[in-house]
């Protein structure tokens, strides 16, 4: 027999942890934070290659990257140049009651994925604060996630991801190599077709970047 895939501590899955409502509201601050913040393409250190997903954030601090500066959190959006729209209270919310850390997010990252979108295996490491847990929330369609071990090339197993599912990913599982291998188109209808054109995924990641002394 091939050796099990061992989840790694502090991984959580709580699916359906956020009500039809919940989600629709969340779908909603995202809509808001549009013309102060739009979704844009990121593109990759080095290559400048783009990423198959659409990125924007919320919080005093965004997750960035392009050709030049590379991978890493800035106050503002690389295009328009305003400060990210503030954290929703309901995520700041949700942090309080999961992330079991001392200090509230200043980072959530929001992920669009169309129908045809994937994020290959990676790691999370371009915070400081990497003791702190990252708190995930799907909503739109359902997605193959796979989660591995801390190093490349190890086994893996994946699982699928459905609206109002949450996350939380702590402890050596804040090391694990982690992706989305597809999205499963037409899967939800929490979408607004008038926004998000072709339907598709958000995910939001809340993440705590700067240490506290
Ligand atoms: C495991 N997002 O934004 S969320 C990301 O669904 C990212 O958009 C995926 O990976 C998505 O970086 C997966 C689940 C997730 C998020 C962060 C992690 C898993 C993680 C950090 C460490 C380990
Ligand atoms: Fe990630």
């Amino acid at each position: 027999m091939s050796t099990p895939y061992v989840m790694p501590d502090g991984f959580r899955l709580l699916p359906g942890k956020l009500s039809r409502s919940e989600q629709q509201a969340l779908i909603e601050a995202v809509i808001a934070a549009q013309e102060k913040a739009p979704f844009w393409r990121p593109t990759m250190p080095r290559t400048g290659q783009p990423l198959s997903v659409k990125m924007t954030n919320f919080g005093m601090l965004g997750w960035v990257t392009d050709k030049i500066g590379g991978y890493r959190y800035e106050p503002c959006h690389p295009e328009t140049g305003e400060t990210w729209p503030t954290m929703p209270d309901a995520l700041t919310g949700l942090w309080r009651e999961l992330a079991n850390y001392p200090v509230d997010a200043e980072a959530c990252l929001v992920n669009w994925y169309a129908p045809d979108s994937k994020m290959g295996l990676h790691i999370d490491w371009d915070e400081e604060a990497t003791d702190a847990a990252v708190v995930s929330i799907s909503l739109g369609d359902k997605a193959r996630f796979r989660l591995g071990g801390p190093k490349r090339g190890g086994k893996t197993a994946s699982m699928v991801l459905s609206s109002g599912d949450v996350v939380v990913l702590g402890g050596a599982a804040r090391r694990c190599y982690h992706g989305i291998d597809r999205i499963y188109p037409g899967t939800s209808t929490l979408l607004p077709p008038d926004y998000f054109p072709g339907g598709g995924r958000i995910n939001l990641t809340m993440r705590r970047v700067k240490r506290v002394s």
